[in-house]
């Protein structure tokens, strides 16, 4: 048994074991988890959140601990959430990962948890802002959530994000994957990382030319899953104050140029909290978690209480005895006027 008020408790006061568990619980989508994230809900906003993505080995993961590091001179508390597309346990990436973050682990300001993407069926980009929700509880200062891939789950995830960095290196082909991941809308900085490598410049001016040609033009904005967050989150008044990506270059492994990132960090979180397009950015983001938590609580409930009529009716579908846009009307029609006699 979970006692919620004690977990509240341990999780207010940085426990890790509480965090670990609440983290548990909302892994396994226990009906318990939105009781307390109910209860968590009222402490929320406290950390600053940023997403690093990039370039399958663009030096990320160095770069976060470098970032870890920096965060803990300055005496912050730091979390650390890894998005593993595969597995939390036997990704070769993870595993990498988690013995370089290894000198982390005994200290009591940070905390690292990976989450896995199979087997979310609310979405992986809400059950990490689930977690996010008793991150901000635990009072954490800085949350760093890191992507292994570029995959849509990825950038999904980086809508969490107040400041999302994009990580890039020279030598690796950046150009034509980032056009396609759709990576550059989602940048609020990039990092040209392995600057001590040739090449490092030519990838800044690269990225510089591609996003002055990249613009999002007026008015437009792609309604398809994550892309109309992604195109809103630059704001409708993109025009007034707009937030242009600074290009920085950084040496992981040595700390160059972290401190230079953690000051754009710094500006562009300022520019969402004091302008009025960054203010409409945050005002979306809670209206897209909200649907979403809407949509799923909805989806629960149906499924739980008209599991049966669920059943046939996806077995009418099945067997070709009915389309599927007249049995998802017939079964939603049907849910609302049981509900409306009721
Ligand atoms: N020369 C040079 N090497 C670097 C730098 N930063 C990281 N590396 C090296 O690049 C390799 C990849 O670094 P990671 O931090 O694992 O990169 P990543 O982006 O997390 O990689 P994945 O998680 O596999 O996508 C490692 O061998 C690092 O030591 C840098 O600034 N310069
Ligand atoms: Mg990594």
């Amino acid at each position: 048994m979970v006692d919620l008020s004690m977990l509240v408790q341990g999780i207010r006061s940085g426990e890790m074991r509480a965090l670990a568990r609440a983290c548990r619980l909302i892994d396994e989508r226990d009906a318990r988890a939105f009781e307390l994230l109910k209860l968590l809900f009222q402490h929320d906003g406290h950390a600053y959140v940023i997403g690093v993505t990039g370039t399958p080995g663009a030096g990320k993961s160095t770069l976060v601990d470098g970032l870890i590091r920096l965060y803990r001179d300055q005496g912050k508390r730091v979390a650390v959430l890894a998005i593993d597309p595969t597995s939390p346990y036997s990704g070769g990436a993870i595993l990498g990962d988690r013995i370089r973050m290894q000198q982390h682990f005994t200290d009591e300001g940070v905390f690292i948890r990976s989450i896995a993407t199979r087997g979310h069926l609310g979405g992986l980009s809400r059950s990490t802002g689930d977690v996010l929700h008793v991150l901000h509880a635990a009072k954490f200062d800085v949350v760093i959530l890191e992507t292994v891939g570029v995959g849509q789950d990825e950038l999904e995830v980086t809508q969490l994000a107040d400041t999302t960095l994009v990580v890039m290196a020279p030598g690796l082909g950046d150009d034509i994957q980032a056009i396609k991941a759709g990576i550059l809308e989602v940048a609020d900085v990039f990092a040209v990382n392995k600057a001590d490598r040739v090449g490092a410049d030519a990838t800044a001016q690269d990225l510089l030319q591609m996003l002055s040609l990249r613009r999002v033009p007026k008015g437009v904005t792609k309604m398809q899953g994550h892309t109309a967050v992604s195109t809103l989150r630059k704001g409708p008044e993109a025009e007034a104050g707009e937030w242009v990506p600074p290009i920085l270059k950084t040496v992981a492994h040595r700390q160059e140029g972290l401190a230079e990132l953690v000051d754009a960090f710094a500006k562009h979180r300022a520019f969402l909290t004091t302008t009025e397009a960054g203010r409409a950015i945050r005002e979306q983001r809670r209206i897209a978690e909200f649907r979403a938590i809407l949509y799923q609580a909805l989806i629960d409930e149906v499924d739980a209480r008209f599991a049966e009529r669920v059943s046939e009716k996806l077995k009418d579908v099945v067997d070709g005895r009915a389309d599927p846009y007249s049995s998802a009307e017939a079964l939603v029609r049907g849910v609302i006027d049981d509900q409306a006699e009721t």
